[in-house]
C-alpha cells in the first residue's frame, strides 16, 4: 500500500570515512539506508552515497545527523593529483579542495512498490 504521508528520497555523497559511521547512526535513529559504494567524478577518489526514504517531517532530523557526522574540510593537493584543471589553465602550485563534509539532495518520491 502507498504510504498516505509524502516521502521524500534523501541522496547523500559523502567521504568514504563517514560513510559507514553515518550509515549505522541514521538505522539505529530507525531511518532506513543503503550505502552504495561512489567515487567523486573530479577527484576520482572512493566516496559514498546512502539513500533513505523518510517521511517528509523526517528529512530535517536526518540532515541534523548528516551535519553532525560529516564535517567539511580543505585539503591542498598537487596538480598532478588532479585529472585535469579546465579552460586551459596553467598551474604548478597546489590546488585548494574542499573534502569530506556532505552534499545532499531531497527529490519527492512519486510512487513507492515492494514486491
Ligand atoms: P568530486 O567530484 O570528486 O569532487 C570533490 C571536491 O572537489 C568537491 O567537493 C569540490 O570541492 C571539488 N571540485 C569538484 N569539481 C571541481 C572543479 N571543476 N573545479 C574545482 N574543484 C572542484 P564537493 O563539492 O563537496 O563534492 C563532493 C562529491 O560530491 C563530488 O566528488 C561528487 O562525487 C559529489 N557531487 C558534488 N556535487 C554534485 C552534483 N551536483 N551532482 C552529483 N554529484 C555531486
Amino acid at each position: 500500500m502507498y504510504p498516505t504521508v509524502p516521502q521524500k528520497l534523501i541522496v547523500m555523497i559523502v567521504a568514504d570515512i563517514d560513510g559507514e559511521r553515518l550509515l549505522h547512526k541514521l538505522v539505529t535513529q530507525g531511518y532506513p539506508a543503503t550505502k552504495i559504494s561512489s567515487t567523486g567524478g573530479f577527484l576520482r577518489r572512493g566516496n559514498a552515497t546512502i539513500l533513505s526514504v523518510v517521511e517528509e517531517n523526517d528529512v530535517e532530523p536526518v540532515l541534523a545527523t548528516v551535519r553532525a557526522e560529516c564535517h567539511a574540510r580543505t585539503e591542498y593537493l598537487p596538480v598532478q593529483a588532479l585529472p585535469f584543471i579546465g579552460n586551459g589553465t596553467f598551474l604548478t602550485d597546489p590546488v585548494e579542495v574542499r573534502v569530506g563534509g556532505a552534499i545532499v539532495f531531497v527529490l519527492p518520491v512519486e510512487r513507492f512498490e515492494k514486491t
